[in-house]
């Protein structure tokens, strides 16, 4: 008996001496595993007569147990201290320094592609979502412009190694929307969408050309759909941007997918007209080509160009945002400059 409370009493005092979790284990395998010398107790009883056996086995499994569950109480002591040195080491924080209420703010781009959206979809489009990632046949061959075009020259973006490119423009979604809403049409139903998104094009950077930059492509197709509606929706939306009249001019322009094709330009917003760097001194900014959408395009998008027409156009939602804020150089946009951004807020 003396030896089970010796062994006991040794045990408490290694317990205490303690202090990982790795150490603790091999006390524990010290004493209570296979080898250990509590279990070595039990295998030495076979000189002890049966009574004894018996009072002796008792105290030992007694001992077995206490030790069990000293380890389980240290190893919660243990577990217990790492948490409180963590929080300990943490940064103190002060409770009653003022509140930070510096808060974030939408990004330029992102308030003028809201507002088109909400202008838009009062009068009756959708907004549709499509990947950055597309194939050749949806980005020009779909959009009449065929390989070997040169059109594609002034286009020219960044390709994967699968063949596959990053979008140059949100034309790149016309034949899948055409696809996706031209059943409708037979029942009445015109197809009025729009879809804004990033696009990228592999030219060099001046103060209104990006090399990733924002557009919103809007397609309206229905019977005797003609270019007074395409005018009319252009007006309104950009009255409704800037709520004042601004000076626009609609010239002729060449895109494979419209015919007639025209070029809308905004009386630049920066130097009202005088010319500046970020019109390169013309007084007036590219914004939102436009045209009847050409019947290739309807035809490869599954409808009949004979019953139905319809117009589109590529809004330069970046360069709105450049005018609408008036902001003089566009790689401001992709700079990351909080304090340059937090300027703006979102006023819907
Ligand atoms: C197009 O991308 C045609 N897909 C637009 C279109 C759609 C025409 C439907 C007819 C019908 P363009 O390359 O001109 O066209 O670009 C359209 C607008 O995007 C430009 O007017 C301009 O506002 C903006 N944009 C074009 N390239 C850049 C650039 N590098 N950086 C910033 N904005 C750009």
């Amino acid at each position: 008996m003396d030896k089970i409370s010796e062994l006991r009493a040794e045990f408490e005092k290694k317990l205490t001496q303690i202090a990982d979790l790795v150490d603790l284990d091999k006390l524990r395998v010290d004493y209570l595993g296979k080898k250990g010398s509590i279990t070595a107790l039990l295998k030495n009883m076979k000189a002890l007569s049966n009574e004894e056996k018996k009072t002796f086995g008792a105290e030992v499994n007694k001992l077995k147990g206490y030790a069990a569950k000293r380890v389980d109480e240290k190893i919660e002591e243990l577990r217990k201290a790492e948490v409180e040195r963590e929080i300990a080491a943490m940064p103190q924080f002060d409770i009653t320094a003022p509140a930070n209420t510096a808060r974030g703010s939408y990004h330029p781009i992102t308030l003028v592609q809201r507002q088109c959206e909400s202008i838009f979809k009062s009068m009756g489009f959708t907004v549709e979502d499509y990947p950055e990632i597309v194939t050749d046949y949806e980005c020009f061959e779909a959009v009449n412009i065929p390989k070997h075009h040169p059109a594609r020259d002034m286009q020219d973006t960044y390709y994967l190694t699968n063949g596959q490119l990053l979008k140059s423009h949100t034309s790149a979604a016309q034949n899948a929307i055409l696809k996706k809403y031209g059943s409708r049409l037979q029942n009445g139903v015109p197809i009025k969408a729009i879809f804004p998104g990033r696009c990228f094009r592999n030219e060099a950077t001046d103060a209104n050309h990006e090399n990733t930059f924002f557009q919103m492509e809007g397609m309206m197709v229905d019977k005797d759909i003609s270019i007074s509606n395409l005018i009319f929706f252009m007006k309104t939306m950009l009255s409704e941007v800037f709520q004042r009249d601004v000076k626009v001019r609609l010239r002729p322009g060449f895109f494979p997918f419209v015919e007639p094709g025209f070029e809308l330009d905004i009386n630049c917003l920066i130097c009202g007209g005088e010319g500046c760097p970020s019109c390169k001194h013309s007084g007036w900014l590219e914004l939102c080509p436009c045209g009847m959408i050409h019947p290739n395009v309807l035809r490869e998008g599954g409808i009949d160009p004979e019953a139905y027409t319809g117009f589109a156009f590529g809004l330069g939602l970046t360069r709105l945002a450049m005018m609408k804020y008036k902001v003089k150089d566009i790689r401001d946009f992709n700079s990351g400059s909080l304090k340059a951004l937090s300027q703006f807020t979102d006023d819907e």
